[in-house]
């Protein structure tokens, strides 16, 4: 067990839905086959006029129904005849009467050129319409069959026909022309699919496919603010790597979504009952909890919690292994092509009610599940909450990542006190890489929310400026050094000075997250953090997991960084002459001078 911090130091949008009838002209890039192809979306441009008190109409008006009233006037604003304009379907809600309406020909009705008209005290308070005025019709009798068009929508859309009722309706195309499409339902239960396919009933060509399916979004702090008063939360559409996680969030090898915070990677639930976790709040993966309010108890947006967890130690994952944990990690299946053993996801109980003021995560070896406790804190008024905390949530899972990275995943190689020293080091500087939104590098602490104090959880702020972090590979001998957590903040603080040395040469990259490809400091800076877990040997000591990112250099990038690592090494006393005695080293290599 690693905690956040030692125990006696006590002080301590708009949502994107891909929905059925979308007011965006440009097609869902999302929209894809299995292998990548691009399928054809469906979506065309209403216009769009709001009339403020309303817009007057003839006398004869306040004696129509809903229905007749909202077709009169569609026919008279775009001088059509009768029979082109069909009511699909009306309600009135308190005052406002809505009829919603298609476009017709030949007795079928268009299913993309549609009308939406509001009204109020027998006038017209809005109206939006794609109606077309077409030349190029197709004639109303279909060639192909219907047992042909499913054929084609089950191939194309890769799912089987549902069965339900096939209608024949009029499509325009993009060049405003108008194809007669057979519509056909298809679900892949498998993969979770549920479109409808829009086919061609003269060609048999697929046109147009309705994705019934809402893309997975989370209410949530995004992984850039270290905690609730830095940032603000929203709800992400999507964030999920699917370079990272194949198969989503949800779901294990392809299969059904869990509509739960369960996955591949992470099962986050709440407090000791694994089988709490959160349900999807609506159709899709929509987990959009918005009950966090900085005078709100815990207890009252626990959803809100479970969802940042499990977005934000997912997100971790992914970052992770773009950068190259993908071997002895933490995943129910490896069919994505992991290596080592399966069936270890990491479950995170949120609010878990064993402890208070910390936050700890169990890395057993490859194979057994990982376990992460994060807790409530309760120093401040109101009480905060460590899942809400997302420097906490890192820290914790990177204790997986390098307990598992160092050694080949036994997780026994980060035991004795300097190495698990360095553990806490890294997780610390891995959460701090995450929060950065530019080439600044400030001075930063751990934990300040969730202790409401300035300095957080450890002794010093990080910093590049010894006057507000003075410590150096000699301070391990230091009698504040009490602890793997007084360790950690010693390494820590080197590689922080790695990191601004990189980044002010070789400048940042704003995509670094999902963009491993750079040549950027921060790109660079976590290609060497995980190369050099893999490389230094097992209960690295600070002169060895030195030599390891020197070394991880050499390997990855011919040693370009060489002098620039030692330099920053050096600046902290661990230069080349340091070694076991904790004597403060401040040269560096001839040739680095
Ligand atoms: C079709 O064109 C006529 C003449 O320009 C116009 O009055 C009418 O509103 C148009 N209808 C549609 C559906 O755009
Ligand atoms: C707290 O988290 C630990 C670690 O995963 C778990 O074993 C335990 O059941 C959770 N809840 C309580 C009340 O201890
Ligand atoms: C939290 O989620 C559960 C389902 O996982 C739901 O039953 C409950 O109503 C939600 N609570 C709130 C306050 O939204
Ligand atoms: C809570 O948030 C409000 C508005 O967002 C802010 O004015 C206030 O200072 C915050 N209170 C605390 C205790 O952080
Ligand atoms: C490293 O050197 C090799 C051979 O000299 C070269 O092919 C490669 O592109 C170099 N890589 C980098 C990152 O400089
Ligand atoms: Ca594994
Ligand atoms: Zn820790």
């Amino acid at each position: 067990m690693l905690a956040f911090q030692s125990l006696t130091n006590s002080i301590l949008l708009a949502v994107c839905y891909a929905s059925a009838v979308s007011a965006l002209a440009t097609r869902n890039p999302h929209l894809r086959k299995r292998d990548g192809t691009p399928l054809p979306g469906f979506s065309r441009k209403s216009a769009f006029q709001v009339y403020g008190t309303g817009k007057a109409q003839p006398a004869t008006f306040a004696a129509q129904t809903v229905d007749e009233a909202a077709k009169a006037f569609v026919q008279r604003e775009l001088s059509l005849r009768p029979e082109d304009v069909t009511v699909t379907t009306s309600y009135t809600e308190d005052t406002v009467k809505n009829a919603y309406l298609s476009q017709q020909h030949d007795g079928v009705p268009f299913a993309n050129a549609v009308a939406n008209v509001a009204m109020r005290n027998n006038k017209v308070v809005a109206f939006g319409h794609s109606f077309v005025n077409s030349t190029s019709i197709a004639d109303s009798q279909p060639k192909i069959s219907q047992e042909d068009a499913i054929k084609t929508a089950e191939e194309q859309l890769e799912g089987t026909y549902n069965g339900h009722p096939i209608t024949l309706e009029y499509l325009v195309k993009d060049d405003g022309s108008v194809a007669l499409t057979h519509v056909i339902q298809t679900r892949n239960k498998e993969v979770g699919t549920w479109y409808e396919g829009f086919i061609d009933a003269h060609s048999g060509e697929l046109l147009g496919v309705v994705n019934f399916r809402s893309d997975a979004a989370y209410h949530v702090l995004p992984i850039q603010h270290q905690s609730p008063d830095q940032g603000e939360f929203e709800l992400l559409t999507d964030p999920q790597d699917l370079e990272a996680s194949p198969w989503g969030w949800h779901s294990v090898n392809g299969g059904p979504s869990s509509g739960r915070t369960t996955g591949n990677n992470i099962h986050a639930y709440v407090d000791a009952d694994r089988f709490a976790t959160v349900e999807e709040s609506a159709s899709g993966d929509v987990y959009d909890y918005d009950l966090y309010t900085n005078t709100t108890e815990p207890a009252d947006y626990l959803n809100t919690s479970a969802t940042n967890a499990f977005y934000l130690t997912n997100t971790i994952h992914d970052i992770a292994y773009r950068y190259g944990f993908t071997a002895y990690n933490f995943q129910k299946s490896n069919a994505d092509g992991s290596i080592g053993k399966a069936n270890d996801e990491v479950v995170v109980s949120v609010h878990n009610s064993s402890g208070f003021n910390n936050a700890y995560m169990y890395t057993p070896a490859d194979g057994q599940q990982g376990e992460i406790a994060m807790f409530l804190w309760d120093n401040a008024t109101p009480t905060r909450d460590g899942s809400l905390s997302n420097d906490i949530l890192v820290h914790e899972y990177t204790h997986g990542i390098t307990n598992r990275m160092t050694g080949g995943g036994t997780g026994r190689c980060l035991q004795i006190v300097e190495a698990g020293g360095m553990g806490e080091g890294w997780s610390d500087a891995l959460a701090i890489w995450t929060e950065h939104q530019d080439a600044s590098t400030p001075d930063v602490g751990m934990g300040v929310w969730a202790t409401n104090n300035p300095l957080g959880i450890r002794q010093f702020l990080y910093s590049t400026d010894k006057a507000v972090n003075p410590w150096t590979y000699h301070s391990l001998l230091d009698s504040r050094m009490t602890g793997v957590h007084s360790i950690g903040e010693v390494w820590s603080n080197m590689l922080y000075n790695v990191y601004a040395a990189l980044v002010e040469e070789h400048g940042w990259s704003a995509t670094a997250k999902t963009d491993p490809s750079g040549l950027e400091g921060n790109v660079v800076w976590l290609h060497l953090f995980l190369d050099a877990l893999k490389l230094q040997p097992c209960q690295a000591e600070f002169v060895t997991g030195r030599a390891a990112w020197i070394q991880a250099d050499q390997n990855r990038y011919n040693g370009s960084h060489k002098c620039l690592l030692w330099k920053a090494f050096a600046s902290r006393g661990l230069g080349p002459l340091a070694d076991d005695n904790y004597v403060d080293d401040f040269s560096v290599p001839a040739g680095c001078e």
